[in-house]
């Protein structure tokens, strides 16, 4: 069934006195939030009361939420300085459970909750569940991964919070995800893009997607392009919506997009965002591309001011055609030390992305950039699979492609590429986050 044709559901909002409030009352809200966070930051937290110390900033300074700007920043570097536990704002014993980044070596970035702050994850993913038309009645196959990283036990607490039935698949054993998905009769599947394309190519080889039931995907912790978005609906008749969030902020559901797909609402009644200039740290006019930067409004166990995330969008706040009058953030094109800067060139793993599947045919939206450097000269490689028939027919067809895949790249890019057309299933497929871009540069 093709999609939008099997529409049943009708787009629900969770908390319409909070999404769609107007402006003057998300800001009274936000300012009373912020408030009372620095507040309980500057007397309880250290590390905070000697940066606004330094700063000459006292917390009856800040009136409201436009003063926002004489906040110091937070980086990820703070949080590790600080790590395990050092930044808490609350007595160890309501402490209720610890989450964090999904990396394999070094520390980790590792968070605290109390139990509100678990109730407004589950409250925050279960609003983005909603934003997909999911409900009490829906069964959502969660396959991203459980453990530290909060893919899994975010989009759980959605579904709980909604009233849906969840499915704690994590991620791996493709078989056996296709089997419950269908013996589940699952109605919606939450992983990352990479991993949901690598289980629709399984699904579509092994001829299950038409006896499947799932109608929605909801796919982010790490950046995709609407070209990928496109892909994956279109092989498994299904409507993607994009999930964002990070460890340090709550996890999943700080952001979402509808089923209108204008943007990721942001949940700003309690992650306030900006978007600043990465260079100056000046203010972006709506619409303009830099940092997102968070304060987490209501965190009680490890609260952030003014986070530095890396993450790079941009920030609209009129109306979306649901109704919903938070603030939308475009879709992600990457984060600052993704971007790869080629011969004085900047260049992002989305880009190739975006070309690749613009080009359509015998080009799959697997690719890898490696990045290294000759005689001083940075050289990138892309490698990408294409067609098994390429590699079966005369070599002068593989020839055109690859000359082909070159100037599309080039053109996209604004630098030389060199291309590696490699033989499907070549380049590792990721359960979770997909490594796109390997950098021997030594930068
Ligand atoms: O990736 C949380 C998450 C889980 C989000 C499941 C969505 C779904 P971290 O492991 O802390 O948390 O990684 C956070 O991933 O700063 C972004 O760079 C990237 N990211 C997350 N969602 C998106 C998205 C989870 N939708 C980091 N688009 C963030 C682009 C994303 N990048």
């Amino acid at each position: 069934m093709a999609k939008n044709e099997s529409k049943p559901w009708v787009e629900t909002i969770l908390d319409p006195k909070v999404e769609c409030a107007s402006r003057d009352e998300m800001s009274a809200l936000q300012s009373e939030r912020l408030k009372d966070v620095v507040r309980r930051v500057y007397e309880r937290v250290p590390f905070y009361q000697k940066k606004m110390k330094e700063m000459g900033v006292e917390p009856g300074d800040i009136r409201g939420i436009e003063d926002i700007g004489k906040l110091p920043f937070t980086t990820k570097e703070d949080v590790r300085a600080n790590y395990p536990f050092q930044l808490l704002a609350v007595p160890n014993a309501d402490v209720v459970r610890v989450q964090g980044t999904s990396g394999t070596t070094g520390k980790l970035v590792v968070m605290p909750y109390s139990q509100k702050d678990v109730d407004v994850w589950g409250e925050c993913c279960g609003r983005g569940l909603t934003m997909a038309g999911l409900g009490r009645e829906d069964r959502i196959h969660v396959c991203y991964g459980y453990g530290l990283f909060t893919g899994g036990m975010g989009l759980d607490y959605g579904a709980t919070h909604i009233g849906a039935m969840a499915i704690p698949m994590s991620s791996g054993n493709t078989k056996r995800q296709m089997m419950c998905m269908e013996d589940f009769e699952a109605t919606a599947i939450a992983c990352t893009p990479s991993y949901a394309l690598h289980l629709a190519e399984a699904m579509a080889e092994a001829g299950v997607v038409d006896r499947l039931k799932i109608r929605a995907g909801i796919h982010g912790a790490e950046p995709w392009t609407e070209e990928m978005r496109k892909k994956i609906e279109s092989i498994l008749h299904i409507d993607c919506f994009d999930i964002y969030g990070l460890c340090e902020i709550t996890g999943p559901g700080v952001a979402m997009d509808c089923i209108h797909h204008k943007g990721l609402h942001v949940y700003e009644d309690y992650f306030y965002p900006e978007v600043l200039n990465p260079a100056t740290d000046a203010p972006c006019a709506e619409g303009e591309t830099g940092e997102l930067v968070f304060t987490t409004l209501a965190k009680e166990a490890l609260p952030l001011l003014r986070y530095r995330t890396k993450d790079l969008t941009d920030i609209t706040r009129d109306k979306c055609d649901c109704g919903r009058t938070l603030a939308r953030f475009n879709k992600f094109t990457g984060r600052t030390d993704d971007m790869k800067v080629i011969r004085g060139v900047n260049v992002f793993p989305t880009q190739v992305e975006t070309a690749l599947l613009s080009m359509g045919g015998g080009v799959a939206p697997h690719y890898l950039l490696i990045v290294d450097r000759e005689d001083n000269l940075d050289v990138l490689t892309v490698l990408v699979e294409v067609d098994e028939r390429y590699f079966s027919d005369e070599i002068r067809k593989l020839d055109e492609l690859r000359a082909k895949v070159a100037r599309v790249l080039h053109d996209a890019l604004g630098v030389s590429v060199n291309v590696k057309l490699v033989e499907p299933k070549t380049i590792d497929r990721s359960e979770g986050k997909a490594k796109r871009v390997i950098d021997n540069r030594n930068l």
